[in-house]
């Protein structure tokens, strides 16, 4: 397979644009209300993310977007937690193991109310806290630093196991790329979420089919995956992970009535749902050219 490598083209000034703050979804707010909250907020967060990725000559636009609807339905309606209770020892817990996609939290925790839209601007510039992958000793809303992939899904079961022994019912969210799961730290740390019944433990595995350069498939197959994090102990759920009603519906089952620890695995398109993107692995890491950045909004508007 040729993948282009022409991957920064010539970066300009990009004019700033303000992303509006969603919030969360109202209490009382009907199912169509709620998915109809999470699909345009999730709209504006690829319309931001795609131009900070352009303005900064870097990110990882394929994996951001196959993410963005998975991180708004948890930050803007699963999760308990709000920008003024950071500190509240029950919130919720959220962990981006595929630290790479940061663009897409960052834009997320933003229209969340999580951090000041306009500090969306300095993205990978020198001294901003918003760096290429999330640093929790820079982001008070981010709970563990990631980018080495293998890592965060063993730091959400020390989190999880942590609340078990706290005797608190908060729950731990990661998100781990699927071939980041050929990690094998990964399959210890789900063997120890098995093995204590973390039941407040919710692994979504980001499953594009699709990582650096190739396939999942061609590079060290995952299949059978729902067997085999069956197998660890886990409550396993399909999805389509670009729904955002089936991941409401999926979320709200965290704990799971069994005892087990949840695993989501959400079926989604890499760069989707932009058509010169979605599927196409060249999107890994790619810059998109100005008139991308056109083509892919006007795209967004009838998305
Ligand atoms: C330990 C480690 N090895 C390699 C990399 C470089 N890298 C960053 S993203 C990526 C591919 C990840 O694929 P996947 O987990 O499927 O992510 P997604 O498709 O969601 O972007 C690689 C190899 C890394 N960040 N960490
Ligand atoms: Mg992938």
């Amino acid at each position: 397979m040729t993948v282009e490598e022409d991957l920064v083209p010539d970066v300009g000034a990009v004019p700033v644009e303000a992303l509006r703050v969603f919030g969360r979804t109202a209490p009382d707010a009907t199912r169509e209300e709620i998915t109809a909250h999470l699909r345009e907020a999730a709209r504006a967060v690829r319309r931001r993310d795609i131009k900070m990725v352009r303005a900064a000559g870097l990110g990882h636009i394929g994996g951001e977007f196959s993410v963005i609807d998975i991180l708004v339905t948890l930050y803007l309606h699963a999760m308990n937690v709000a920008p003024d209770r950071l500190d509240d020892p029950d919130r919720d817990r959220f962990i981006l193991s595929k630290g790479h996609a940061a663009a897409a939290l960052y834009t997320t925790l933003a229209t969340a109310g999580f951090l000041p839209p306009e500090q969306l601007g300095t993205f990978m510039q020198p001294l901003s806290p918003l760096n290429g992958h999330p640093a929790r000793t820079k982001i008070e809303a981010v709970e563990a630093s990631t980018g080495p992939l293998g890592h965060g899904l063993p730091i959400a079961v020390g989190t999880a196991f942590a609340g078990k022994l706290d005797g608190s019912g908060r729950r731990t969210f990661v998100v781990v790329g699927d071939g980041e799961l050929q990690e094998g730290s990964n399959w210890e740390a789900l063997m120890t979420a098995g093995n204590h019944r973390l039941e407040h433990l919710c692994v979504v595995v980001d499953r594009n089919r699709l990582q650096q350069g190739a396939k999942v498939s061609d590079t060290n197959d995952l299949e059978p995956l729902a067997d085999k994090l069956a197998a660890f102990g886990l409550e396993v759920v399909e999805v389509d992970g670009h729904d955002h009603g089936a991941l409401v519906d999926a979320f709200a089952a965290v704990p799971a009535a069994s005892g087990r620890p949840t695993a989501v695995i959400a079926h989604t398109h890499k760069g989707h749902p932009i058509s010169f993107m979605s599927d196409n692995v060249a999107w890994h890491h790619k810059v998109p050219s100005e008139g991308q950045v056109d083509q892919a909004l006007a795209e967004l508007e009838n998305s």
